[in-house]
C-alpha cells in the first residue's frame, strides 16, 4: 500500500482515476444499504461511498468494523459528487485498518462534544486533529519560514546559544535554578547576554529562535513558562535602525500569512489587516498621559500595569512601539540617552495592550556597563565571561527578542497563549 493523493487533492479533475488515500476516520455514517466514510488528512477530508449495490459484501463488512479516529487506507475510484466535500467521493475497492483507535476516545476531535483546554491539552495530540487548532500551527509555521527568510535575504547569520547558563539576564522575572554538577545553574531567561557578545565576534548581525525559560509565578492567558524568543542583535546599529527591521519583517510576516494561509485564517475567522507604512511612534511620558487621562493611575517610572496597558492599547489600537523608556525600570545592557540619563534608548512594541517585542541600543562601553550592573544591585563578578567581551573591541550595536507565542496569537486571533504552543508550559502544567 502506497498513498497516491491527499484529500484535498481529490476534485473532480482526477474523477475516474484510481487512487489510494492514507488517513483518520473522522465520521461513519451507515445506512445499511449505504456507507459513508469521511476520512481525515493533513489537507483536509473526502468522502468515502459505500453504496451496497456497487461495493462488494467484504468490503462493506470491513467498513463496518471502522472506528472513529482509526487509521485508514483506501483504494478505490475517484467520481464527482455534487454535494460530497470537494465536490467528488471515492468509491471503495479495496481497504485496511492501519491502526485501529480505542474507544471512547478521550476527546472528541469533530467537536460534537465540546472539551475544555485543560482536556484538550491532556489529549494535545487528538486536539490537533481538529483544524481549527492546526491551523494556528500551521500559521506560526508560515511565521517562522518569513522570519527566517527575511533575516538570512537581509544579512544576519542564524545562531544557537546556550540554555544552561550561570546567570540572570531579565530582572522583572524568575530563574528556574537546575542542579548543573556541583555549580549553581540555571535555564536561560534570554539569549541576551551571547548575542552581544557574538557582535564583539564580528558577525556583525545574528538572530536566534530559540527558548526561553521564565519562573513567572502568575497564571495569565499571555506568559508561560517555556516559551520561544526570536532574537535579533545588529553591529554598527541604533534602536532606530533595529525598530525598522522589526517593523519590516512583521510586515513580511503578515502579507505572508494573508497570502499563503488564506484557508487557515478562515477557518479561524480571523482578518489580518497589513499596516500601510511605519508603525505609530509612542513615548513613555505620552503613555503616562494617556493612561492617566483615562483614570488609571501611573505615576512616572513605573512599569505599565495591566490595566495600563488597556489603557494605551484602547487608545492607540494595533502595532505601535514604545520609546524612551525611563532607564531605572529597564535592564543594565540598555543605553541612556546622552545628557537625559533618565531616559533610555529602550523600546517595546505592542498590539493593543499586548507587549510582543522589547528593544534596545546596547551599552558599549565597559565602565558604563560596569556602572549600570552595579547600579541595579548585581555583582559584575558574576557576569565576567560577558563583561571580558567588551574590554577588546565591542562595536556599538542595538536588538530586540520577540515573543513568538504571542505573535501568534496576534496573527490567529487567540485570546489565550496556550493555544499557540503545541505542548504549553505553565504554573500548572508539565506534561504532557
Ligand atoms: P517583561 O518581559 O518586561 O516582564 P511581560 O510581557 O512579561 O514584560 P506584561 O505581560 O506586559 O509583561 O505585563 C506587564 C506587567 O504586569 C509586568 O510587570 C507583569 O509582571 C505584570 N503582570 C502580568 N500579569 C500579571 C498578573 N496576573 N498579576 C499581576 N501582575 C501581572
Ligand atoms: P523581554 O523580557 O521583554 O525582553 O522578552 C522579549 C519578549 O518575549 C516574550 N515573552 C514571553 N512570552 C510568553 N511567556 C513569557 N513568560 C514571556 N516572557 C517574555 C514577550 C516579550 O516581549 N533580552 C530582551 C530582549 C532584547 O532586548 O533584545 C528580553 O528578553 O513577547
Amino acid at each position: 500500500w502506497r498513498r497516491t493523493n491527499y484529500a484535498s487533492e481529490c476534485t473532480p479533475e482526477i474523477a475516474g482515476s484510481d487512487i489510494t488515500i492514507m488517513g483518520w476516520v473522522h465520521e461513519i455514517r451507515d445506512f445499511g444499504g449505504i456507507m459513508f466514510v469521511i476520512i481525515r488528512d493533513v489537507t483536509g477530508r473526502v468522502q468515502v461511498t459505500a453504496p451496497s449495490k456497487k461495493v462488494d459484501e467484504k468490503i462493506m463488512e470491513e467498513l463496518r468494523e471502522f472506528r472513529k479516529e482509526s487509521v485508514v487506507a483506501i483504494k478505490g475510484l475517484v467520481q464527482e459528487a455534487g454535494k460530497a466535500p470537494n465536490g467528488v467521493e471515492i468509491i471503495p475497492k479495496e481497504v485496511k485498518v492501519l491502526n485501529l483507535a480505542n474507544q471512547p476516545l478521550p476527546m472528541d476531535p469533530t467537536e460534537k462534544v465540546k472539551a475544555g483546554i485543560d482536556t484538550r491539552l491532556d489529549s494535545r495530540f487528538l486536539d490537533i486533529r481538529k483544524e481549527n487548532v492546526s491551523a494556528i500551527f500551521k500559521i506560526k509555521g508560515q511565521m517562522f519560514h518569513t522570519i527566517r527568510d527575511y533575516f538570512y535575504d537581509n544579512g544576519f547569520y542564524e545562531i544557537n546559544t546556550p540554555k544552561l547558563v550561570a546567570s540572570a539576564t531579565e530582572g522583572g522575572t524568575e530563574l528556574f535554578p537546575i542542579t548543573y554538577f556541583e555549580k549553581e545553574a540555571f535555564l536561560g531567561q534570554s539569549p541576551q547576554l551571547y548575542k552581544q557578545m557574538m557582535m564583539a565576534a564580528g558577525m556583525d548581525k545574528v538572530f536566534e529562535i530559540g527558548q526561553i525559560f521564565r519562573a513567572e509565578e502568575h497564571d495569565t492567558l499571555r506568559h508561560l513558562n517555556e516559551a520561544v524568543s526570536i532574537d535579533a542583535e545588529a553591529s554598527f546599529a541604533d534602536d532606530e535602525d533595529v525598530m525598522k527591521i522589526l517593523n519590516d519583517m512583521l510586515i513580511n510576516v503578515l502579507k505572508d500569512v494573508n497570502e499563503n494561509c488564506a484557508d487557515e485564517l478562515a477557518v479561524l475567522g480571523h482578518e489580518l489587516e497589513v499596516p500601510k507604512g511605519d508603525f505609530p511612534v509612542v513615548t513613555y511620558d505620552e503613555a503616562v498621559d494617556i493612561v492617566n487621562s483615562k483614570d488609571v493611575p501611573m505615576e512616572w517610572g513605573e512599569d505599565l500595569s495591566r490595566e495600563a496597558e488597556k489603557a494605551l492599547g484602547d487608545t492607540m489600537g494595533g502595532f505601535y512601539f514604545l520609546t524612551r523608556w525611563p532607564s531605572e525600570i529597564k535592564p543594565f545592557y540598555v543605553m541612556p540617552v546622552e545628557g537625559e540619563e533618565q531616559y533610555s534608548h529602550a523600546f517595546d512594541l505592542m498590539y493593543n495592550n499586548l507587549e510582543l517585542s522589547s528593544g534596545a541600543t546596547r551599552v558599549h562601553q565597559y565602565d558604563l556597563l560596569v556602572k549600570q550592573i552595579e547600579e541595579r544591585g548585581l555583582n559584575p563578578a558574576g557576569f565576567g565571561s560577558y563583561l571580558k567581551a567588551f574590554e577588546y573591541g565591542m562595536p556599538p550595536h542595538a536588538g530586540w527578542g520577540v515573543g513568538a507565542d504571542r505573535l501568534t496569537m496576534v496573527l490567529t486571533g487567540a485570546e489565550n497563549i496556550r493555544e499557540c504552543v503545541l505542548f504549553p508550559r505553565d504554573r500548572h502544567r508539565l506534561t504532557p
